[in-house]
């Protein structure tokens, strides 16, 4: 790790070997000796699709296994997002350079380990990352630390719902806990079931910190439900690929709505629209 500082993190676990073993047991432990909690399987698996630098020393923690966001997914959102209010179109990734930002700031109101709030960072001017977990607040930091982007990043710690009515920004992330991995037993995922607040209420607080919106969603829910939580508002719902699979869909209200197809990177990155009509 050169010259950065090793953290163990409370919950979480420092994760920088490059292969795990199961035990007799089903428990996962690492060459190293460090133990997954069970059932994480698939998620050690898909390591470097959630994090490249994953073994410069991501810290995740369970909670964070399941529920970060698939680097190439997060990286299409914040590209996306950073053009928006832009003067001229920014140049693609490949292009970019450093200096070259949205001029935006965006409440990343679940930051969870960082997935998105780092994406963020390496193509918005600003982001404000809140999250009502202190330990996983500090693995946010700590990854993005690794990404070099800490110093963009505003960490809160706090309940976003408590939190929005004092909070302005041109646009708003939301990607909240959906129960766990359970949600995938669902035929179709019930955004009124999802905990702690449903997506109507989630969606109402956002709303008071700008109209601009983006929701990271179960891919097992309804589009109509998604689209309808804000309703007059141009809807635009992305469904989100990794390496062929289906993971997520993302739904853009309002102006970061307003894309056009050929802006996409990714082949496995598919955009239908609501009709704009609809109420
Ligand atoms: P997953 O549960 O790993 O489904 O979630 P997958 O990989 O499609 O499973 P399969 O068995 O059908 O192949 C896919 C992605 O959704 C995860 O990588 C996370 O990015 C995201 N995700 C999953 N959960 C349980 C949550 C959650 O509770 N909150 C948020 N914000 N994202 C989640
Ligand atoms: N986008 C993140 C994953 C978010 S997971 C990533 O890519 O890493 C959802 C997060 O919401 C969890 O870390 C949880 O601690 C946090 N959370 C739950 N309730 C919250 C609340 N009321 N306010 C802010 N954060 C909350």
């Amino acid at each position: 790790m050169g010259k950065r500082k090793r953290k163990q993190f409370q919950h979480g676990h420092m994760a920088t070997v490059s292969s795990v073993e199961a035990d007799s047991g089903g428990t996962f432990v690492t060459p190293q000796g460090q133990e997954m909690p069970a059932g994480l399987e698939k998620y050690w698996r898909q390591r470097y699709n959630f994090f490249w630098r994953f073994d410069e020393g991501i810290a995740i923690d369970e909670e964070g296994w399941y529920s970060v966001t698939p680097e190439a997914i997060a990286e299409d959102t914040a590209e996306r997002v950073a053009q928006l209010h832009n003067q001229r179109k920014l140049p693609g990734r490949k292009q970019r350079r450093a200096t070259d930002f949205g001029r935006i700031c965006i409440v990343e109101a679940f930051c969870g380990v960082g997935g998105n709030a780092i994406k963020f960072a390496e193509w918005c001017e600003h982001v404000i990352a809140i999250d009502i977990d202190p330990g996983r607040l500090e693995m946010a930091r700590h990854n993005a630390e690794i990404y070099g982007v800490a110093d963009r990043i505003e960490f809160v710690l706090g309940d976003f719902y408590q939190l929005a009515p004092m909070l302005k920004a041109d646009v708003v992330f939301m990607s909240p806990p959906w129960g766990g991995p359970e949600y995938l037993g669902a035929d179709v995922f019930n955004l009124d079931t999802m905990p702690f607040h449903s997506a109507q209420e989630w969606l109402d607080r956002a709303r008071m910190v700008s109209k601009n919106i983006v929701y990271f969603m179960p891919k097992n829910c309804d589009p109509v439900q998604l689209a309808d939580l804000y309703p007059g508002a141009p809807c635009e719902i992305e469904l989100n690929y990794t390496n062929g699979f289906l993971k997520a869909v993302t739904a853009y209200y309002n102006d970061v709505a307003l894309s056009d197809e050929g802006r996409c990177k990714s082949a496995d990155r598919r955009v239908y629209r609501r009709p704009a009509s609809r109420k």
